[in-house]
């Protein structure tokens, strides 16, 4: 009985911990954070969503790091609800159609990195290998895991990428 409760006890302070470090706890991070990114729909400060929400996404149990395996998991629910009409593969025009608010280029870009053979469909093979490669670039000390600041560092460049591609496009 006594261990249960002990048991207990630390998932609750595991949860707080976890909710502390994804923002939603007291509010250290306002204060040591002056220069916070600029809001917008590709926010990715190490304190906040939408990064830290999409890592516990991969780690729910807040583990602080995420294996291969596991990744390619989350992953496959992905190109799962990509591929709308169930048919194994992923057509441009079941890409596009759930990237409709994203950047075209952008979208377009994207589906051709999955695209390998560039016959217009991501086979779930093609989806792999390139969420295979995307893995072990976020791996920046390749041990074969992708650890929360790893993950967390990753989304801050695609959002700096994205930034400068903006930028350039819209900045004439
Ligand atoms: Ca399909
Ligand atoms: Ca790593």
């Amino acid at each position: 009985m006594i261990s249960t409760n002990a048991g207990t006890a630390w998932c609750l302070a595991a949860a707080l911990a976890l909710l502390a470090g994804i923002g939603l706890g007291p509010s250290r991070v306002g204060a040591t954070s002056p220069a916070a990114p600029p809001a917008g729909p590709c926010r990715a400060d190490a304190a906040g969503p939408p990064g830290a929400r999409m890592f516990w996404k991969l780690d729910p149990q807040g583990i602080g790091r995420v294996s291969l395996a596991a990744f390619l998991a989350h992953r496959d629910h992905r190109f799962e609800s990509l591929d709308a009409d169930d048919d194994g593969r992923v057509s441009w025009r079941e890409f596009a159609a759930r990237h409709a608010s994203a950047d075209a280029a952008r979208t377009k870009t994207s589906f051709q990195r999955f695209d390998g053979d560039r016959d217009g469909f991501i086979t779930r093979a093609e989806w792999r290998a390139g969420e295979t490669e995307r893995f072990e670039r976020i791996d920046a000390d390749h041990d074969g895991f992708v650890s929360r600041g790893e993950f967390l560092a990753d989304r801050r460049r695609v959002c700096a990428s994205r930034r400068v591609t903006a930028t350039a496009a819209g900045g004439g």
